[in-house]
């Protein structure tokens, strides 16, 4: 069996990152069989030092490690990876029997998609998330000091800010589709990784912000990012959690 490590959430489900979103789309779409176990913010570095993965990413002080969600287990090869791309690629490899996460001409794709989300998104998105006591006060803690804020509260843009923020996302993010108003997936017609990245990011937005932002931002450019979401929702199901 497959082990997907999660950070839980107090919404309906637990799961809200749009970075494990990505390799749990993967694997239900690649109908490979895995279980969820949940581990709060705090103890992800003690998890990817025991499977022993490398760190993702820097802390906000740019010196020391960061070891991020999400990793994978698989105990038929006895292997563990941390970051969504390489996990990615893994189970590309791993398991060629099922439906290919990278059609021919789509690995460039892939990176394309991640950063105007990460950009804008991560101003607003994580702040809207209600975790649970496990995870906090280490997550409001970090995730100000990383975007250089005194205060959680302070992250996410208020009124009239906020309203530039959304119409410079949407600005962003249509550069990104180009002229995408008619496309159905990424690649056109075919299926790709790319829709994973587009639907973890989407689908958070989904979870996190009111009806009104949430909205506007599904009808952008001719409703594709609500399509991008329809579009995988077949692979949104939770598999067995412990
Ligand atoms: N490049 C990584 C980024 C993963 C990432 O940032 N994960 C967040 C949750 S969405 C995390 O685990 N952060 C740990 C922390 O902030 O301490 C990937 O694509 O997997």
């Amino acid at each position: 069996m497959l082990i997907l490590y999660d950070i839980p959430s107090l919404h309906p489900d637990k799961n809200w990152s749009p970075n494990v979103c990505k390799p749990r789309l993967a694997l239900n779409y690649k109908s490979i069989p895995y279980r969820t176990e949940w581990v709060e913010y705090p103890q992800i570095e003690s998890l990817a030092q025991r499977l022993g993965v490398k760190p993702t990413s820097l802390k906000a002080d740019r010196v020391m490690p960061e070891y991020t969600l999400p990793i994978i287990h698989d105990e038929s090869t006895g292997v563990s990876i941390a970051d969504s791309l390489p996990i990615a690629l893994y189970l590309e490899e791993t398991y060629p029997g099922s439906p290919r996460l990278f059609p021919e001409g789509s690995k460039a794709l892939r990176a394309a998609w991640d950063g105007p989300f990460c950009k804008r998104g991560l101003k607003i998105l994580p702040s809207n998330v209600k975790m649970g006591l496990g995870s906090e006060e280490y997550f409001k803690r970090t995730k100000a000091a990383k975007l250089g804020r005194e205060r959680f509260e302070d992250i996410a843009p208020r009124g009239e800010k906020r309203r530039k923020h959304f119409e410079a996302w949407e600005e962003d993010l249509g550069k990104l589709n180009g002229r995408g108003e008619n496309m159905g997936y990424v690649m056109g017609d075919a299926i790709s990784y790319a829709d994973f990245i587009v639907a973890g990011w989407v689908g958070l937005a989904m979870l996190v912000l009111d009806e009104g932002e949430w909205e506007g931002v599904k009808s952008w450019h001719g409703e594709f990012w609500g399509r991008a979401l329809e579009g995988t929702d077949e692979w949104r199901v939770m598999s067995h959690s412990t």
